[in-house]
């Protein structure tokens, strides 16, 4: 691929050999961020996503070390520079900072066999333009750009579809226990399309999206940081949904006279148990109620003690406990919202293949809907942003990513950008940003391909 931006290259490395005194840059390497259309919180629980890369990327200049030892830099002031050994076991720095997104990658590589010991290191300046706590997936951009340094760094590549699944399970090392997505996308997006992602096993089928409409992106100023609070949120219903799962599996099996096995909720599509969706629901809704459940009814009801509930299902990959919220968990409205989330991406699809824009655009307000009332990760900001939006044009409007803050995307006709663009300056942003509204809080994206190198011309 040749980058458009040859001035951005050729500055990156021109600072690659400052921040490197005497080394010289072997390459450069890209990986975009991502907006994820429909199919919130669906990942993680088996069922299909439909995102696009976004033409927002990490660029990153490197050379391979002589050694083992990595060393980084970034741009961004607030980044600072880091180093650690290519080497396992690999000793995390404090939770939040950058250093463990690029040593993720570089533990997963290793953990899996993809790079053996010895392995080489490398130095590499990073610079950005995704902005982050924005729900754009700029940390999985750094995880997968960083497994793609490294893994040259050694002078090998791998199937981009399995480096996915890997750099996907190295990213649960920094600390949620996020589904396959990002790093998918990251992956392989393809300019003009968004893909649909199937996980278990990971699966992508490129989707045209309609002519004559684009998608803006637009920060709710709530910072969504996956290293705070929005985190613990996340994960909470990462395990509710387990615990909705483990209920659900249990009162089917009891219905329909057999066991049923059911790791995550997409194993209890009513299509995989030969019953009719309503049937399905009917049961899952009499087992779950309406109402919140504590840890001890929750283990009363599946035969355990809540010590052995809270190892089975409440624990994150590092073994850390997710404790019982004080409202307790809410399983049936999360599993309303996963289900009928499902059944939207099917239907989105097919809009977008009949180039029905109008249809795509209703599914992702009723999506929004959906994350809002029943999976709960909306926020005031959010809401006054898709209010805006639907009111100035937008055919659809919804929050992207984890919710909690973050960005709404909305599809918006090509001809009216720029009015709508407008609109949203003047009604949301002109009054909560003093400073000029910049493209990091609002700006318009086509689909982008996926990370992989750059080749330079004229450099
Ligand atoms: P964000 O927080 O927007 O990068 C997260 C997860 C995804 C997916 C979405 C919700 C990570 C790295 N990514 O995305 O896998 O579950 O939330 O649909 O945690």
């Amino acid at each position: 691929m040749v980058v458009s931006g040859t001035t951005d290259a050729k500055a990156l490395r021109e600072a690659f050999e400052q921040a490197f005194p005497g080394e010289k840059a072997a390459g450069l390497i890209r990986a975009p961020g991502r907006v994820n259309l429909i199919g919130e919180h669906t990942d993680y629980n088996g069922y299909p996503v439909l995102p696009m890369a976004i033409e927002r990327e990490i660029l990153v200049a490197w050379a391979p070390a002589k050694d083992d030892s990595v060393r980084i830099a970034n741009r961004d002031p607030r980044f600072p520079a880091r180093s650690f050994p290519a080497r396992l076991p690999l000793e995390p720095f404090p939770q939040g900072d950058w250093g463990n997104y690029v040593q993720a990658a570089v533990k997963g590589l290793l953990e899996e066999g993809v790079v053996s010991a010895p392995a080489k290191g490398f130095q590499a300046l990073f610079s950005g333009n995704i902005p982050d706590a924005a729900g754009l997936s700029s940390s999985s951009a750094l995880v997968v750009v960083s497994g793609l340094v490294f893994l040259s760094a050694n002078g090998t590549t791998y199937d981009p579809i399995i480096l996915a699944d890997i750099l996907a399970r190295a990213e649960r090392y920094v600390g949620t226990e996020s589904g396959g997505m990002d790093q998918a996308i990251s992956l392989l997006g393809q300019p003009g399309k968004a893909l649909r992602i199937d996980f278990f096993p990971l699966r992508a089928r490129p989707v045209s999206l309609p002519a004559g409409y684009t998608f803006v992106i637009s920060h709710s100023l709530v910072r969504a940081s996956k290293s705070a609070t929005a985190r613990s949120h996340y994960n909470l219903r990462v395990v509710e949904c387990r615990l909705a799962c483990a209920l659900a599996a249990q009162a089917i099996s009891r219905t329909i006279g057999r066991s049923v096995t059911a790791e995550r909720l997409s194993n209890l599509a009513p299509e995989k148990l030969f019953l009719p969706a309503e049937e399905a629901e009917r049961i899952v809704h009499e087992a779950l109620g309406e109402n919140p459940w504590s840890s001890g009814e929750i283990a009363k009801k599946l035969g355990k003690t809540v010590k052995q509930l809270s190892d089975s299902y409440c624990r994150l990959q590092d073994s850390s406990p997710v404790p019982e919220p004080a409202s307790g968990f809410k399983l049936w409205k999360r599993y309303r919202h996963v289900a009928s989330e499902a059944r939207r991406v099917e239907q989105a699809v097919q809009a977008l293949e009949q180039g029905d824009a109008q249809r795509f655009g209703d599914l992702m307000n009723e999506s929004h809907a959906s994350c809002r009332d029943d999976y709960e990760v909306s926020c005031p900001e959010l809401e006054a942003l898709v209010a805006i939006a639907r009111d100035h044009g937008a055919l659809g409007a919804r929050l992207t990513g984890a919710g909690f803050g973050g960005s709404s995307v909305n599809l918006v006709a090509l001809s009216q950008t720029n009015q709508f663009m407008e609109a949203m300056k003047r009604e949301f942003y002109a009054g909560r940003i003093q400073e000029k509204i910049t493209s990091e809080v609002l700006f318009e994206t086509a689909a982008a391909g996926g990370a992989g190198p750059i080749l330079v011309e004229e450099l």
